[in-house]
């Protein structure tokens, strides 16, 4: 195994590094410690050929400009928070009147401090970085630690670990947007997605979540047994920007039977957002053309949206002297494996 760092850019004054994780098999994973952004993840398809399966590009200034948050790490507190209202605290409101993903200048906009881990079996990158108290309008100094390991079985392992000084809201995710495809060669109408889900949060058009959590059962939402993308987005036209309860094993199984290529997600959190991208339109581009509906699926493990106002939802509120611990899982398969 194999971990290297390298010049990726400067961002207001600061060195921004690229590392490339290289396991025994060759296959790659590489991330920058702008945003703790994972920038590529190149697995093997059925016939051995190593492809790009994330959506990224492939320069900084991109990702500064551009990035619906691409591979990033998002915090404080990833998707939506109504109002940006919470005890007596006011967020910025970074998304119409509600605060989105840790609100301006967030944690996916920022230079982490990042260093390479080496262990026996695994080869990772600690990135970590300090909010300070009134971030974004959150209480508390905020030390937060993101580590991205790489195995030789085509694992990557995120560990997030993170501790207060005074009792704040903390609920991050990684926006990774997947195209098992390989370098974005095919649209993600074709893969298939399963999740151990029996319930989805219903949510309003700004996409607060009502409350309400509604079962899969005959509904377009219902993916317990594996479903082309293309059959769900049909049956819902909207497509899918939607909390899902993650039940049971907490697996979450994404395939592309044209490479061969799985993903299977495995989570200590509560829900999944599952983002299609349906309705996208973007200027710039990815892999050569135009960003828009389902080049990539973004699959956000995190507790519920909006969980302040629902206490039925999963507390995110971190006491001071309690560490947050959470964990996910991404395995890339073929079938000879
Ligand atoms: C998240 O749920 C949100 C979307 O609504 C948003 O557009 C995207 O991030 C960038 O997945």
């Amino acid at each position: 195994m194999d971990a290297r760092k390298q010049h990726y850019g400067w961002y207001e004054g600061q060195e921004v590094f690229e590392y490339v994780l290289t396991n025994d098999q060759q296959a790659v994973f590489r991330c920058i410690n702008y945003g703790a952004v994972v920038t590529g993840i190149e697995v093997p398809d059925q016939w051995g050929k190593k492809e790009n399966v994330v959506l990224g590009f492939k320069q900084l200034e991109d990702y500064v400009k551009d990035s619906p948050y691409f591979g990033a790490f998002v915090g404080r507190v990833a998707g939506r928070i109504a109002d940006g209202t919470w005890s007596t605290y006011q967020l910025t409101q970074n998304n119409r009147k509600h605060h989105m993903h840790g609100g301006e200048h967030n944690f996916s906009q920022l230079v982490w401090d990042s260093q390479i881990v080496q262990e026996d079996n695994r080869i990772g990158v600690a990135f970590s970085l300090m909010s300070p108290d009134g971030d974004n309008g959150y209480p508390g100094n905020l030390r937060v630690t993101v580590t991205y390991y790489w195995t030789n079985d085509n694992i990557w392992e995120m560990l997030v670990t993170a501790e207060t000084d005074q009792t704040t809201l903390f609920n991050p995710t990684n926006h990774t947007y997947f195209n098992l495809s390989g370098n974005t060669k095919r649209k993600i109408l074709e893969h298939t997605l399963q999740m151990d889900a029996e319930s989805y949060a219903e949510t309003d058009k700004t996409k607060i979540p009502t409350g309400r959590l509604l079962p899969v059962a005959e509904t377009a939402l219902d993916f317990r047994e594996p479903k082309r993308l293309a059959d769900a987005i049909n049956e819902r036209r909207e497509g899918f920007d939607t909390p899902f309860k993650l039940s049971g094993a907490k697996t979450i199984r994404l395939c592309e039977p044209e490479s061969g290529r799985s993903l299977k997600i495995e989570t200590n959190r509560e829900a999944v957002v599952v983002f299609s991208t349906t309705g996208m339109d973007e200027d710039y581009l990815v892999d050569g053309e135009k960003m828009s509906s389902h080049r990539g699926i973004a699959l956000e493990t995190q507790e519920f949206p909006d969980a302040v106002h629902h206490p039925e939802f999963r507390s995110i509120i971190l006491e001071p002297g309690r560490m947050h611990r959470s964990f996910t899982k991404y395995t890339f398969t073929t079938p000879t494996e």
